[in-house]
């Protein structure tokens, strides 16, 4: 007889326990993070949210249930865990909102910030909250500011005056990645080109470094970056490395020269035209000698206002006007040709200006046709009547190099035009500045003596002041410059009257270092201690949105690798592991917003099904890194599934043997959180309960180690239940279970049986069986009886688990 646990449950209910716990967890501090040197490490991070007023709706958790899982298996394996959160409340997000509200954001922020905080604990989050970091804090911002002043000191900051994205609507300039679709990624509203002054940050220096170590490997030779290909592919893009050649072109009379870069140097006698992007400074330059300078001005002026997105459109009807009276000098042969402005060609690309080579090109072809251009075939193959020819081939009407391979002869041609060979970069440097009131201030003070002057380090932090007016003012100043009071200061440098600098910083200073403070958080001597950074670097998990890949994720490895070059941190890259979490969408399927009405709150899900429930939920809805609509009826299954765990703690007996089933378990549940495929983690779990279920009792162990497999995923009922059960310490600190690899194998094999080599049918039997018992089954088989009738067997080869063949005489 077995004997039964005799505590009977009182009926499962959330409402009771989830808070318990809660407060319990942490009032023991359970969730602290020390460094213990000699321990293994895992650090797994969620992308801190911005804190707007709306609040979190179901979608937001979804990465951090999945980190949540994570950090707590690892941590019942025995690993050291760092698993923080934090808030990154400056920028536009929080800002707008606050205008919205005609509150002071840095009262609205605080605000927020709480409401967060509430909504992230009641869903039972691992957090260790003594390391929240706020990027809005001058404690934190203060290393914001000094690693500004580093990359200034190194020549990586600097003031341009070039033409940037401008959001009339933000009244602010932006950097190439705040634009999608020509639009301003905040508000929608198409951005303008504007020239202003502007600090930037050289992220180009960093171009090839963030490129190649997309693929690096580590000393171990493991990749340093394991992320998907899709993102990876989205930076390579992004960066948009090319080779190709930098050729100059005379202007005939004046002195002057167009510089093009090109990927095709094998086209060079191809060429029958020039394009100049309109924003050129030549075309100002030669503007005085063209003959129809009205018609020039009038198209410069229209291209102006053209979004990027219109002017690159390739089923666009390309729009042009010719210089007339101006032409080019072809390096290779002398020839004169004629130079066009057109929008095609971008400003801020390459030279901003190209060679056309309509034979060869779609773009060129395109507007060679419609303009009546001549068109020279250089490469052969193709059939230029119909179409530009792209591809390779062998070289025509090419002087010397007639005949040769277009592939072979790029170098050659490029230094037979006098050429030069050079990498190219899409990437553009980071426009740094906002003219916006809520962000760092930028650490640097204007003199009329000595120019920018960085503020001192020990004067760090410069606090941004609390104002009364904050809206944006358009003018192309922030608010702050209205602030005589703190705008006016001594200079640093000759203590002569200076300015401090009222432009701030955008919204993604703060997060393209925070990982670091996580590890250091109260830190006033250094932004991170190298030791400490030594033990918790890099980063081993990152889960959040895909959105994120070249914005975030770009800035973030970019001041990584610079921290890197001056010593500041150990590793190379900041993330091993990236995650994207699948979108949760509406019920509708539309996004959630409150737009379309669609929101779902958590606080009203936990309120009605429990935390549990709901993190169960959003696990199995599919696969992690898929979209997917919510379905609130749909929560019901969730809680079934544990109440029904619930009733299974009845069963649990004090002895009883150990069940095959929770071996398999314990194998699929840890590989699967491993991979993160916590759906199909969640439904082993619920083929384990049906299996379990079945018998009269359940040994206690096994109903401890399926509980200790529940207890990521369900962090409440697992506690409560295991502490019902006697236990005096937490589940989430207890050991996570191991299986028996003999105990997973599938008890039965199934033996394939062969007449001579050939197979003729094929059994279920016990694994382990012997020679003899295999043998026997596989003769008396009736499909293998019909074969053997009337044949003298010569041998029998037997391949335990695994196969019989029979060999008979001929
Ligand atoms: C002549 C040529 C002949 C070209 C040919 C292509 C094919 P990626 O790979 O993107 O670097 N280009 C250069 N600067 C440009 C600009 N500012 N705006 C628009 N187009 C520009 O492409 C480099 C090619 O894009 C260059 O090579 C140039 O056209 C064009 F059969 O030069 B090519
Ligand atoms: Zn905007």
């Amino acid at each position: 007889m077995m004997m039964r646990m005799n505590n009977k449950l009182p009926a499962y209910d959330p409402a009771k326990i989830e808070k318990k716990w809660q407060k319990k967890w942490a009032a023991s501090k359970l969730y602290r993070s020390e460094e213990t040197a000699g321990k293994k490490k895992a650090y797994i991070l969620d992308m801190f949210p911005y804190p707007s007023g709306e609040g979190l709706h179901v979608g937001h958790p979804k990465g951090y249930i999945a980190t949540d899982i994570v950090s707590r298996m690892r941590r019942m394996q025995g690993l050291n865990v760092l698993h923080p959160m934090g808030f990154d409340a400056f920028g536009l997000p929080a800002e707008n909102y606050a205008l919205k509200m005609k509150t002071n954001p840095m009262i609205g922020v605080a605000k927020n910030v709480e409401r967060f905080k509430e909504q992230l604990e009641i869903l039972g989050f691992d957090y260790d909250w003594s390391r929240e970091i706020n990027t809005t804090d001058p404690e934190y911002y203060k290393w914001t500011q000094w690693i500004f002043l580093r990359l200034f000191k190194k020549g990586l900051a600097y003031e341009s005056y070039e033409p940037i994205n401008w959001c009339p609507s933000c009244k602010t300039g932006l950097a190439n990645e705040d634009v999608e679709g020509s639009r301003c990624e905040r508000c929608g509203t198409p951005v303008e080109k504007k020239p202003m002054r502007q600090w930037v940050l050289k992220i180009t220096d960093y171009a090839d470094k963030l490129l190649r170590d997309l693929d690096a490997k580590g000393p171990d030779s493991k990749p340093l970056i394991e992320w998907p290909e899709s993102i990876k592919e989205l930076q390579r893009n992004w960066i948009g490395r090319s080779e190709g050649a930098l050729l100059t072109f005379k202007v005939k009379g004046g002195g002057r020269a167009i510089d093009v870069f090109t990927t095709r140097p094998d086209t060079l006698f191809g060429v029958t035209y020039m394009v100049v992007a309109p924003e050129h400074k030549l075309v100002k330059e030669l503007l005085p000698s063209v003959e129809n300078k009205k018609e020039v001005e009038s198209y410069i002026a229209k291209a102006a206002i053209a979004t990027e997105i219109e002017r690159t459109d390739m089923t666009k009807d390309k729009t042009g006007v010719e210089l007339r009276g101006v032409k080019a000098v072809n390096p290779a042969n002398n020839e004169e040709v004629p130079v066009w402005i057109a929008d095609y060609v971008l400003a801020d690309y390459g030279t901003g200006a190209v060679m056309a080579v309509p034979a060869h090109d779609d773009r060129d072809y395109a507007f060679a046709k419609k303009f009546g251009l001549a068109i020279r075939e250089v490469i052969a193959g193709g059939d230029i009547n119909k179409t530009a020819y792209i591809e390779d081939g062998r070289l025509v009407n090419s002087g010397k190099f007639d005949g040769k391979d277009s592939q072979a002869v790029m170098k050659e041609i490029t230094g037979f035009a006098h050429g030069k060979w050079v990498t190219k970069y899409k990437l553009r440097d980071w426009v740094f500045s906002r003219q916006r009131y809520w962000g760092e201030p930028i650490p640097i003070i204007h003199c009329e003596k000595c120019g920018a002057v960085p503020v001192p380090e020990e004067d760090l932090p410069v606090k941004l002041p609390k104002v009364k007016y904050y809206e944006p003012t358009g003018t192309g100043e922030s608010p702050l410059a209205a602030i005589d009071k703190w705008v006016n200061v001594k200079c640093p440098k000759c203590g002569g009257k200076g300015k401090r600098e009222t432009n701030t910083m955008p919204q993604w200073a703060g997060s393209s270092w925070y990982y670091l403070r996580y590890e250091d958080p109260k830190n006033d001597k250094a932004l991170v201690d190298l030791e400490k950074e030594k033990y918790w670097s890099p980063v081993d998990l990152y889960v959040g949105g895909a959105e994120h890949a070249t914005r975030h994720l770009i800035y973030a490895r970019f001041w990584h690798k610079f921290l890197y070059d001056i010593g500041a941190v150990s590793t190379i890259e900041p993330f091993t592991r990236l995650q994207s979490v699948g979108l949760i969408m509406g019920e509708d399927g539309r996004k959630m917003s409150k737009r379309f009405g669609n929101i779902v709150n958590p606080d009203d899900i936990v309120k009605t099904y429990g935390a549990d429930t709901m993190r169960l939920y959003e696990m199995f809805m599919g696969p992690f890194d898929q979209q997917i609509s919510w379905n609130t009826s749909s929560m019901v299954g969730a809680r079934r599934f544990i109440e029904r765990v619930w009733k299974l703690r009845e069963k649990a007996a004090e002895v009883g043997a150990s069940d095959r089933i929770i071996h398999k378990t314990v194998k699929k549940v840890t590989e699967d959180i491993e991979n993160l495929r916590f759906n199909t983690a969640i439904s082993a779990l619920m083929i384990a309960l049906n299996e379990l279920d079945k018998g009269k009792s359940i040994a206690r162990k096994d109903f401890e180690s399926y509980l200790k497999l529940l207890a990521p995923f369900a962090p409440h009922v697992a506690e409560e239940l295991w502490i019902s059960l006697g236990n005096k310490k937490s589940i989430h600190v207890s050991e996570w279970p191991k299986f028996d690899p003999a105990m997973v194998k599938d008890s039965n094999a199934s033996i394939v049986v062969q007449i001579n080599g050939r197979v003729r049918g094929s059994f279920e039997s016990e694994r382990g069986k012997g020679k003899e018992w295999l043998e026997n089954t596989a003769k008396t088989l009736p499909e293998a009886k019909k074969w053997l009738e009337g044949k003298k067997i010569k041998r029998i080869v037997v391949v335990p688990d695994k196969l019989v063949n029979v060999v008979t005489e001929s």
